[in-house]
């Protein structure tokens, strides 16, 4: 990322793109999109979906979930007529310019890439092939995720074109909440401006009080038990006998719904709770159920892109939930809250001056290392100057398998170097195979080389 912000720098290149994608519409006779996994992604797609029916082109889309790389993913996709005809766009990916680079300069087509995430790139990138538009505002000095999601992005870009897209700009919030992991009220820049655009309109609602996310739709009883953000020490996961104790004790009905708190109540719970967790949340008016709440809606979109991506891209478009997304998220839930409890109070940690091990044996199951990891760093569960690594043996490949995690706060303290150049400082010493981005990566290795790192994890920092 610059660290200067330019935002008219960055206007511009996002008006020369839909000036360049306005101009060559006609001429397309169709129009591939390809979008990243997530609820930001999948909430991307649907805003260019929008557009590109209302303009009439004949259009196909892609979900990239960054398992294989760009060039045998995209084997499987570009056209063998390689035709000027076509456009490909991206949306929430394509910053790998490194890989993406020398693939579209040998092609005819126009690409278009709308990313907010960090560009990896070795080569100067202030010159492109011809026939690529790159718009990323962390070229800009943006933040990808305090600034500007990918939503947001697509959703300008959209906009331009297609100033009616306002209607579908729930769109773009499912996609801000998601991405930015905070209450509203802590939005900066163009994520804010879009959300106040968007409420001036009435497009959504915004609310304020107790912050439970994940659980915001549920009881206050089920609130405490199962709210990931905040994880709540002593209420998270724990008995329902122990919370119903909790609330009793602050003459609370256990069964009234967190949304209808009074402010008493919320301040007695926080109060007695030990904990601060008030602000603001995003409702979507036209959904029913767990899917009017932004938030709750965007963590079940991201569950469903591992488990089941038709599933995902389905449901955005639905007023209710069905039974079988119900039915996932409250698996997800259950399990994420019970292991950010067991990984606060039992497991066994080693900690050095910069990093905390923590091995798992068979207390959390593999599948949930990643998600426990992400979610005890993002609730500062653990020391946040220090970098998490937290992971196991893998029994089906035999390798200690790490889920890799720091705050930002570690990143401010440790000169902006975060968790991908640990993992490349490890596989140059120790081998390895894995990666990642600034505050997240993961990494599979030898028990041998595991344990030769845990003795030296400093001079990999
Ligand atoms: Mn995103």
């Amino acid at each position: 990322m610059n660290n200067k912000q330019d935002r008219s720098k960055f206007l511009n290149v996002l008006d020369n793109a839909v000036n360049r994608f306005a101009d060559l519409s006609s001429y397309f006779n169709k129009v591939i999109i390809i979008s990243h996994n997530d609820a930001d992604g999948i909430s991307c797609l649907q805003l260019m979906q929008n557009l590109l029916y209302r303009m009439n082109l004949d259009y196909d889309y892609f979900i990239y979930n960054r398992s294989v790389s760009w060039k045998s993913y995209l084997e499987g996709i570009l056209s063998k007529r390689n035709t000027d005809k076509m456009a490909y766009i991206f949306t929430d990916v394509g910053s790998n310019l490194s890989e993406l680079i020398p693939i579209i300069e040998k092609r005819n087509e126009m690409f278009f890439i709308l990313d907010h995430h960090e560009v990896e790139t070795d080569t100067d990138i202030t010159s492109h092939p011809d026939n690529l538009s790159f718009i990323n505002p962390t070229l800009y000095g943006f933040d990808g995720l305090e600034h500007i999601a990918g939503a947001t992005l697509t959703y300008m870009f959209v906009k331009k074109l297609y100033p009616q897209i306002i209607k579908q700009g729930w769109l773009a919030i499912i996609g801000i909440a998601g991405d930015s992991l905070k209450s509203m009220d802590k939005l900066k820049s163009f994520n804010k401006e879009i959300y106040q655009e968007l409420l001036a309109e009435e497009i959504f609602e915004d609310k304020e009080g107790l912050i439970l996310f994940g659980s915001m739709h549920n009881s206050i009883l089920n609130g405490l038990k199962y709210s990931i953000l905040p994880f709540i020490p002593g209420l998270g996961g724990e008995s329902n006998v122990k919370i119903q104790t909790f609330l009793n004790g602050l003459n609370i009905n256990p069964k009234k719904e967190v949304k209808n708190l009074d402010p008493y109540e919320i301040e007695q719970i926080q109060k007695q709770g030990g904990f601060e967790s008030y602000g603001h949340y995003a409702i979507l008016p036209q959904k029913g159920g767990l899917l009017s709440f932004a938030f709750e809606h965007a963590l079940l979109l991201n569950i469903l892109c591992f488990k089941n991506i038709s599933a995902a891209v389905s449901i955005i478009q639905l007023q209710s939930i069905t039974r079988y997304a119900k039915k996932v998220y409250s698996e997800y839930i259950t399990n994420l809250a019970q292991n950010l409890k067991i990984l606060s109070n039992e497991l066994p940690r080693y900690e050095t001056e910069k990093a905390i091990f923590i091995k798992i044996r068979d207390e959390i199951p593999p599948s949930n290392w990643s998600d426990t990891a992400s979610f005890s760093t993002v609730n500062e569960l653990l020391d946040p100057y220090k970098i998490l690594l937290l992971g196991g043996l893998e029994k089906k490949s035999h390798t200690i398998k790490l889920s890799i995690r720091c705050t930002r706060k570690f990143l401010k303290k440790n000169d902006y170097k975060g968790v991908n150049k640990i993992i490349s400082n490890i596989k140059r010493e120790l081998g390895g195979t894995g990666g990642g981005h600034k505050l997240a990566g993961g990494i599979r290795l030898s028990t041998p080389s595991y344990k030769r790192l845990k003795q030296n994890i400093e001079q990999y920092i």
